[in-house]
């Protein structure tokens, strides 16, 4: 007779917090494509631009004094884990986009990382407090294999989109693949509807 443990089963199927083909962790998996690079606050940027190249510059000072925001969010990788009730702290892109006065300078964005990492979203997924620029998660100070010294986290798309080490926000008059769509991955990546591959 097939014995299911009940835990086991309930990990498995989605529930109404849980996109289809994901299951729940508790951990907090580290998900890097290369070594964590060493980022110091001291010599941090990040750089907001419009589609000419013209745009925002802050230090780690100027970005810590920006108006902070929290959110307490379920976040989804398309390796299928999902991790319900994570709390960040930052800066939301509306603050940025604000100060910068980008708000209207473009309909896609592509975030970019120290290290290199690209990845790409539509401008409407960051606005109306969608997303931050986090520097602080469960109340810590971020950790560097988690994205630290700042990452940007679109709660709601897959997790490869929410951009570890964070250096600059580009915005673009069209979409184009950061390095993940451009290897297969979807240029949207909504868990909801499974969007994980093209
Ligand atoms: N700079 C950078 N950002 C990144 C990645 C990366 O390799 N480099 N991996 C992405 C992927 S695929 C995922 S699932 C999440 C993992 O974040 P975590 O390591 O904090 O769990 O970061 C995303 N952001
Ligand atoms: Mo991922």
């Amino acid at each position: 007779m097939a014995v299911i443990n009940p835990r086991f089963r309930r990990k498995e199927r989605p529930g109404p917090q849980l996109p289809p083909g994901q299951y729940l962790t508790t951990d907090f998996p580290v998900m890097s494509l290369a070594a964590t690079p060493v980022v110091r606050t001291e010599r941090w940027a990040l750089t907001l631009t419009g589609p000419d190249g013209a745009g925002h510059r802050w230090t780690w000072s100027e970005f810590t004094d920006l108006p902070q925001q929290e959110i307490t969010v379920d976040i989804h990788c398309v390796t299928r884990w999902s991790k319900l009730g994570t709390t960040w702290k930052g800066v939301s892109i509306d603050t940025l986009l604000d100060a910068a006065g980008l708000r209207e300078a473009g309909t896609h964005v592509m975030a970019s990382c120290y290290g290199g990492y690209t990845t790409n979203m539509p401008l409407a997924d960051l606005v109306d407090g969608k997303a931050l620029i986090a520097h602080t998660f469960d109340g810590k100070p971020l950790a560097p294999e988690h994205g630290g010294p700042a990452r940007l986290v679109v709660p709601h798309l897959y997790f490869w989109k929410s951009a570890k080490w964070i250096h600059e926000l580009h915005l673009m008059s069209a979409d184009e693949p950061g390095f993940w769509e451009a290897n297969g991955y979807n240029m949207y990546g909504d868990p909801w509807r499974e969007q994980r591959y093209a």
